[in-house]
């Protein structure tokens, strides 16, 4: 027997002393992280990752945090077995007094029973058995361990399933009493492979061993485990002491109880809970992963949807920027206005003389600015409306390419988030001001060339502005860049050379006008493809915690 306490020893001495005091930091820092994780698209598997990140946290929230906070607290040493097997006798004569009575009657402990010593009273206060357990507080016991006998599995599980579950996970160590009769029995095995799986502590105590078949039954016992993949399980044999009373002889569970108090201490202690830990932190590193999978899925569904809502803005800014050189922005208002000055006697009409002299007097000159001066409004008018199409347009293909059929996953999510009308009210403001100031522009390019080319009160812009007024020449002006072509003959006649330069210059504004308020749309419908939980580094700081992680464990 003392062999087996050897295999313990050996067992234990080769855990690492104590657990690293920042594993709790690094625990809780993850917490943190996996709570603010996210996945704000809806693509495939985001149910899943979903359902994973629960699920890490669940682990985290529920038994590793916990565990790590209860680091200096003693270990839970739970005595299990079928019900007779011998636990609570055997308890007792661990601790040589009668802490938990033991009986004839099947099952005998129905509450189960903590036994601590007086030292670890404080530790154990807010420990999660309480309410479950009946503390007892003895010196007997080992600091840094505690003794828990418990009802019989069977028993419990019929009646107190929270209780059996309660019981499995704050058991560091088990120790499994079980008799010749009973050891074959399914349950423990079940329980002990679950116990070992989680990697916490097994030792397994054969009680009532009639010394005839002691070898046997040992041998059996060993191979069971063996096959059971618990070749390290410490084994001890409790010889059977005939009809009895009270506690077992002190020499028999001498064995078991050197074992617990080399289990005991500071280290000990400590190495049995980490063993119990680290199956846990095994639990936890894959479910890491697999959020950093998930959150690199959103990263990469992002890159795709800003590469499609990208592509799908290139027509409609080509197609904008073609419809405002070619006229379309010169809409019926606009040319029922230029009609009407240029009918027979009208103020463009009387403009040059037969042989196409300029005709320019001051007061002419007036007039017709006067009478130019609307179409300024009603080109301003007809560009923010073009400008507003060109955003409709741009959302029109924006939203085919991002919910359409062949639209790459989490289109929907990027549409989802946006306010349509809201940004349809911001988008036809920023029109406005658009149309605003590409006229402004317009007027500020013909005062420089007729500033510039003013030096010569003869030169031929000067006389231009003479005939026509300054409104009136910005309005031919604009008109030509808008691509109307009798304004664009018209400002030829009036400037000559230099009214090609002047027009292209304005036509050349109201493009590159068309082009923003189709980037704008995109960035205002792709803004939500902005946000932090999709940007490329987003799993930085998971991945940088699992390094952390797979350091200290
Ligand atoms: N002959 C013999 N009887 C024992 C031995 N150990 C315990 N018993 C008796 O077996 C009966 C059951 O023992 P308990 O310690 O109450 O068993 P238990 O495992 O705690 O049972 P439950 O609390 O019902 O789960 C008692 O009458 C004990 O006196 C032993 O080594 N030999
Ligand atoms: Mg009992």
């Amino acid at each position: 027997m003392d062999n087996t306490g050897d295999v313990a020893a050996a067992t234990v001495s080769t855990e690492r002393p104590a657990v690293p005091p920042t594993l709790l930091d690094a625990m809780r820092d993850l917490r943190r992280d996996v709570d603010a994780t996210t996945f704000p698209l809806s693509i495939e598997g985001v149910e899943r990752a979903d359902e994973s990140r629960l699920t890490l946290r669940r682990q985290l929230d529920d038994h590793v945090i916990p565990r790590l906070t209860e680091l200096s607290a003693p270990a839970i040493v739970v005595v299990a077995g079928s019900t007779g097997a011998g636990k609570s006798t055997l308890v007792n004569s661990l601790l040589r007094t009668e802490v938990s009575p033991a009986g004839v009657l099947r099952p005998t402990t129905r509450r189960p029973v903590l036994a601590h010593n007086p030292g670890d009273t404080d530790l154990l206060s807010e420990h999660r058995l309480h309410g479950i357990v009946t503390m007892v507080s003895h010196d007997q016991v080992p600091r840094g361990l505690a003794l828990l006998d418990a009802p019989d599995l069977d028993s419990v599980l019929e009646t107190n399933r929270d209780m059996a579950d309660r019981l499995l996970e704050a058991a560091d160590l088990w120790l499994f009493v079980t008799t010749a009769a009973r050891y074959g029995d399914a349950l423990p095995w079940r329980v002990l492979e679950r116990a070992a799986s989680r990697e916490a502590s097994v030792a397994m105590v054969l009680n009532r061993v009639s010394t005839e078949s002691v070898m046997e039954i040992r041998m059996d016992l060993m191979m069971r485990l063996r096959e059971h993949g618990m070749t390290h399980v410490p084994l001890f044999v409790v010889p059977d002491q005939g009809p009895h009373e009270g506690l077992l002889q002190e020499r028999a569970v001498a064995p078991i109880n050197r074992w617990l108090g080399m289990l005991a201490g500071p280290d000990h202690g400590r190495a049995v809970i980490l063993r119990t830990l680290r199956g846990a932190l095994h639990a936890v590193l894959p479910w890491v992963d697999e959020l950093i999978d998930h959150v690199d899925a959103q990263v990469d569904a992002r890159v795709a949807l800003e590469a499609a809502l990208a592509a799908a803005l290139v027509p409609p800014a080509d197609a904008a920027a073609a419809a405002m050189a070619h006229g379309t922005v010169v809409d019926g208002t606009v040319r029922a206005c230029w009609s009407q000055l240029t009918v027979p006697g009208g103020q463009l009409d009387t403009l040059f003389t037969r042989s196409g002299r300029m005709r320019r007097s001051a007061r002419r000159g007036r007039d017709r600015s006067e009478a130019l001066a609307p179409l300024i409004d009603d080109l301003q008018a007809s560009v923010t409306s073009s400008l507003t199409a060109a955003g409709g347009y741009a959302e029109a293909a924006a939203r085919d390419a991002l919910t359409g059929p062949s639209a790459p996953g989490g289109g929907d999510s990027v549409f989802a988030a946006v306010d349509l009308e809201g940004l349809g009210t911001s988008l036809r403001a920023v029109a406005e001001a658009a149309a605003r100031d590409w006229v402004a522009a317009g007027r500020q390019a013909v005062e420089a060339l007729s500033g510039v080319s003013g030096a010569g009160k003869r030169s031929m812009t000067a006389r231009a502005v003479r005939a026509v007024g300054g409104d009136g020449l910005t309005a031919i002006t604009l008109a030509a860049a808008a691509g109307f072509e009798p304004a664009t003959e018209l400002l030829e006649r009036l400037l000559g050379e230099d009214a090609g330069g002047l027009r292209q210059h304005v036509a050349a504004d109201l493009v590159a006008a068309a082009r923003a308020q189709v980037r704008r749309e995109g960035g205002q419908l792709g803004a939500f493809l902005q946000i932090p939980a999709l940007a490329s580094d987003a799993a930085a700081t998971l991945r940088l915690r699992l390094a952390v992680l797979k350091d200290l464990t």
